[in-house]
């Protein structure tokens, strides 16, 4: 018999398996997430930003983002065009060991698109952040973004 070892394991199911597990856990994540908020929406409203601070414990690529709150959750950027704002979808945003990236209204942001429900001040909406890191493995980071209209101030 031949039984995979712990490297083919990790290969197999990837890190995203071993750190759902231990998700609480915010030591063994390798992206700390901050300060997550969502902005909450009014009835009727489809889509809505999300914003936080993440920092990175080693170079790793944000490639998505997942939330059971939107039918599809995006990450964007929103730049100056000529004079125009403009948002486009980012596909791999990196981030740089021990530095802090700002997701922030007016720059990059998580478009959650297609919400299944009203978002509420204080309601707390589940979000998956996926990373790739240099040598291919891919994590999940699990976080919860407050609703309201302003970032916390906290
Ligand atoms: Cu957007």
């Amino acid at each position: 018999m031949n039984f995979p070892g712990p490297k083919s394991i990790l290969a197999r199911y990837g890190l995203a398996a071993l750190l759902a597990v231990g998700a609480a856990s915010a030591v063994h994540a390798q992206v700390r997430v901050d300060r997550a908020w969502v902005r909450a929406t009014v009835p009727n409203q489809s889509a809505t930003g999300t914003f936080m601070r993440l920092t990175a414990q080693k170079d790793v690529v944000l490639t998505g983002a997942h939330s059971p709150a939107a039918g599809i959750a995006e990450v964007h950027l929103m730049s100056m065009d000529n004079g125009i704002m403009r948002m486009r979808a980012a596909e791999r945003v990196p981030l740089k060991a021990g530095q802090t990236i700002e997701l922030k209204s007016g720059g990059l942001h998580i478009m959650m698109m297609d919400l299944k429900k009203q978002i509420k001040t204080g309601d707390s909406v589940p979000l998956t952040l996926s990373f790739a890191a240099a040598d291919g493995t891919l994590s999940r980071v699990e976080a919860s973004a407050t609703a309201g209209f302003a970032p916390p101030t906290r």
